[in-house]
C-alpha cells in the first residue's frame, strides 16, 4: 500500500469513528463532470463511495454556467476592518500565508500561489443562507481532504476548525468547524475563485470554505488557518462556531 493511500485510510478511519459507524460495502457512484483527471476520479471514488455508504449523503447538485448568479450576494462581514486583513488585501495577498495545523503529522504553510498549484476543482453549486436567500456560484479551489492527506491527520482528530481574519461586532473573530467526515466530502473545498475570478473581498478573499452539504454560515470566509482538533470545547465559547456561540445557531447545519 503506498503512503498516500495509507494517509487517506487514516482520515477515513477518523471519520468512521467520528460518525460512530463501521463497515464498508460496495455501491455505485457517479462522479461530477467537474472532476477533471484520472487522479481526481480515483480520489472521488474513494470518498464518494464512502460518503454514500456511511451516511447516505450523495454529492450535491451541480448547475450549469448559465445558471450562475453573476453578482453573488453577501451576508455578514463584507469588508473586514482588521488592519492585518486590509494590509494583505492592499498587497494582493502577496505575503499572506495559509496554515493547516493542530492534530496533524506535518503542519502545512502555503502562499496563495502555492495553494493554487495544488490539484484544483471547480463546482457550480447553490448557496443557501438561513436569512432567506440563495444564489448559485462557480467555485474553484482545493479539496480540503487533499490538504488533510498532505498534512496527515492524527488518529485522535475529530473536527476541523476554520479561523477567519474578520473580527465580528462583539470583538471576536469569525470561526466555524465541521467534523472530519464532512471535511472528507469530495465537494468540500477551500475556494480561491468565484465565477472564474479571484474571490472578491465581499465574498471572502482570498480563501473561503465551501461546505456544499451545509447551510450558509458554515461557509467561513477570509480563512487563514485551519486547525485539526479532538474537541471544540476550548475554542471560544465551545459551541463550534461564531454563530453557534452568539446566536445559538445549530452546529450541524446539514441541508
Ligand atoms: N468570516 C466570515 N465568514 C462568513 C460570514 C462572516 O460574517 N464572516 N458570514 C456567513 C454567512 S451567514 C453566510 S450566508 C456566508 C455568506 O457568504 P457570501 O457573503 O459570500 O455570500 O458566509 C458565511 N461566512
Ligand atoms: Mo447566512
Amino acid at each position: 500500500m503506498d503512503k498516500r493511500r495509507f494517509k487517506r485510510r487514516e482520515i477515513l478511519h477518523a471519520a468512521l469513528v467520528g460518525a460512530g459507524m463501521g463497515g464498508v460495502a460496495l455501491a455505485c457512484y457517479r462522479y461530477p463532470a467537474s472532476i477533471r483527471n484520472l487522479y481526481d476520479v480515483a480520489d472521488a471514488l474513494n470518498y464518494g463511495v464512502h460518503d454514500l455508504l456511511l451516511r447516505g449523503q450523495p454529492l450535491v447538485r451541480e448547475y450549469s454556467l448559465a445558471e450562475r448568479t453573476l453578482d453573488f450576494p453577501t451576508s455578514g462581514v463584507t469588508s473586514p476592518r482588521d488592519e492585518n486583513y486590509q494590509r494583505h488585501l492592499a498587497s494582493n495577498f502577496a505575503d499572506w500565508t495559509f496554515t493547516l495545523d493542530g492534530l496533524v503529522d506535518r503542519p502545512l504553510s502555503f502562499t496563495l500561489p502555492e495553494l493554487q498549484n495544488q490539484p484544483a476543482q471547480t463546482q457550480i453549486t447553490l448557496h443557501t443562507c438561513d436569512e432567506g436567500w440563495s444564489a448559485i456560484g462557480e467555485w474553484t479551489g482545493v479539496r480540503l481532504s487533499h490538504l488533510l492527506s498532505l498534512a496527515g491527520v492524527k488518529p485522535e482528530a475529530r473536527y476541523v476548525v476554520f479561523h477567519c481574519m474578520d473580527t465580528q461586532s462583539n470583538g471576536v473573530p469569525y470561526y466555524e468547524s465541521i467534523d472530519l467526515f464532512a471535511a472528507s466530502h469530495p465537494q468540500t473545498i477551500l475556494a480561491y475563485g468565484l465565477n472564474g475570478r479571484p474571490i472578491p473581498e465581499k465574498n471572502g478573499a482570498p480563501l473561503r470554505l465551501r461546505i456544499e452539504t451545509q447551510i450558509g454560515y458554515k461557509h467561513a470566509k477570509y480563512v487563514e488557518r485551519v486547525e485539526v482538533v479532538d474537541s471544540l470545547q476550548s475554542i471560544y465559547e465551545g459551541r463550534g462556531g461564531w454563530w453557534e456561540d452568539v446566536n445559538e445557531a445549530i452546529w450541524y447545519a446539514g441541508l
